[in-house]
């Protein structure tokens, strides 16, 4: 039997439809997928999604699998991160040779990926993190693809990786994959756990601007305004496009948002990603917010009961549309700052040399986090740091006047707005040239003699106080 070129290990939903996007792509494609109770018929129902024109050989047993793979073999494991992938390591490691090359498509923590990578170290065999962004959508039509590893190995498997991204979309970039390496070690699934942890507080950020619209209009005049938002480059995005669609979708005489419990679930990657901004010492407190805000709204049975001890909302003046409109872009600016400056700290510590830019344009498209704010960054960070960009920073700073009514309101009309009040915090704390950190200073100086700098001294020198000396 001719061999077949590529590899896919694991015919969940993510592995068949990027399988039927490799075999569109002319690929000669071998899958795998293991004979659990219950599940025997998993590669022989894919077989039969293939089509006619396609080379695909499906398999149940992973040494024929092998075999069946050209050399190096070049392997696409779509399977449960975690243990379930530790345990097919140790199953098909014996089977390959030096020079094969495993690519882990899952969404592996990062250090599990560069454990993985040193367990193989001496075996020959590679290992790449590939992150993938897209969702079942993504993968059978065009994803956002992040491959980090080995430069060598990475260039092997460029040509087939890119083929399956998504083209990326605004200005200079349009028309380039949605794909190219990101750095060494396990860089490529870091960067997808943070498009999470950016995810996260984008989808919450629309969760709290429909909480302020909803106290002041109907689903169908929320949806019209956010259409018209979406209409703007600087506020289109997917995660907005869906929010439309979502406020329209009926359910009988009414809406199936008001059906649905206000209870929201978690994989992990946002609380991944804010463990490693407090890991790496970045505030990335937006992010975080949102993960926070999930788990408050998981403890739902407890807000039922607790809910007659809440001070009755005062009323108020609500924020204009404008003003809401200017907090939301204000909002998505300070998230995407910080998300790329968490990514910039991890770079440096990790010496991974991300390039910014380049990673602003693999997420103009095939991903969730796709926008049009997404595709202005994909230029603006060519010119360096966001911090250090002064047009970024303007704008942002015009926008500010619009955030506290709208703060003002969430707090009279007693609305849970936790991430646009991170938003206007960070931006408050990190345009403070003097906060009140001198109090912290002093006090861990005076228990537990940990010295402070003065602002009239210079910073190398550290100075401690006998505090209770009259
Ligand atoms: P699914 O849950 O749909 O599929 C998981 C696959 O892993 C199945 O083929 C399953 O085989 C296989 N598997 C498991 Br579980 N344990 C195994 C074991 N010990 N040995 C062999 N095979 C095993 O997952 P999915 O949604 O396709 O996601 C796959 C990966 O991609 C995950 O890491 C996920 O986080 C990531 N991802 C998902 C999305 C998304 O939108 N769904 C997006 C981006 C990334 P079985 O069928 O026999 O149980």
């Amino acid at each position: 039997m001719i061999k077949s070129q590529f590899g896919v290990l694991g015919l969940g939903v993510m592995g068949q439809n990027l399988a039927l996007n490799i075999a569109d792509q002319g690929y000669r494609l071998a899958v795998y997928n293991r004979l659990a109770t219950g599940e025997e018929n998993i590669v022989p129902d894919f077989l039969k999604k293939v089509s006619p024109q396609h080379t695909v050989e499906g398999f149940s047993a992973l040494p024929a699998f092998i075999e069946q793979l050209e050399r190096p073999r070049k392997i696409l494991i779509m399977v449960k991160a975690g243990n379930a992938l530790d345990q097919i390591l140790d199953q098909i490691l014996p089977l390959l040779e030096p020079g094969d090359i495993l690519l882990d498509g899952g969404n592996s923590h990062y250090h599990d990926t560069q454990r993985r990578q040193a367990q193989l170290q001496g075996t020959g065999v590679h290992w790449l993190g590939v992150g993938i962004s897209g969702g079942e959508e993504g993968a059978r039509n065009g994803a956002a693809i992040m491959p980090g590893g080995e430069r060598s190995a990475y260039d092997q498997v460029a040509p087939i990786l890119e083929s399956l991204a998504a083209p990326a979309r605004g200005g200079r970039v349009t028309e380039l994959p949605c794909c190219s390496y990101i750095g060494s070690g396990g860089s490529g699934h870091f960067v997808k756990m943070i498009h999470n942890g950016i995810e996260y507080a984008e989808m919450q950020l629309l969760a709290e601007v429909y909480l302020l619209l909803k106290t002041q209009m109907n689903y169908e005049a929320i949806a019209h305004l956010l259409e018209q938002w979406n209409q703007q480059e600087r506020h289109a995005s997917y995660l907005l496009e869906i929010t439309i669609q979502i406020l329209r979708k009926r359910a009988g005489n009414g809406y199936l948002l008001d059906f649905i419990l206000d209870k929201a679930g978690n994989k992990g990657t946002g609380a991944w990603s804010s463990r490693a901004a407090m890991e790496l010492g970045f505030p990335a407190t937006m992010m975080t917010g949102a993960v926070y805000a999930r788990y408050i709204s998981s403890f739902w049975e407890a807000r039922q009961r607790l809910g007659e001890y809440g001070r009755q909302p005062q009323g108020g003046r609500l924020p204009s549309v404008k003003e809401l409109e200017e907090s939301y872009a204000f909002a998505r600016q300070i998230n995407h700052w910080q998300g790329f400056s968490l990514i910039r700290s991890a770079s440096n510590h990790y010496q991974w040399h991300l390039r910014l830019a380049e990673l602003a344009r693999i997420w103009t498209n095939g991903c969730i986090i796709r926008s049009g704010l997404m595709e202005q960054l994909s230029t603006l960070l060519e010119e360096g740091p966001l911090s250090e960009n002064t047009s970024f920073l303007q704008s942002i700073s015009e926008k500010e006047g619009a955030v506290p009514s709208l703060l003002k309101a969430g707090l009279d009309h007693r609305l849970h707005l936790p991430v646009f009040h991170a938003a206007y915090q960070y931006w408050v704390g990190m345009t403070s040239p003097r906060g009140s950190a001198q109090v912290i200073q002093a006090q861990r100086d005076f228990f537990g003699a940990h010295q402070y700098q003065r602002i009239d001294r210079e910073h190398t020198e550290f100075f401690h106080t006998n505090w209770l000396e009259l």
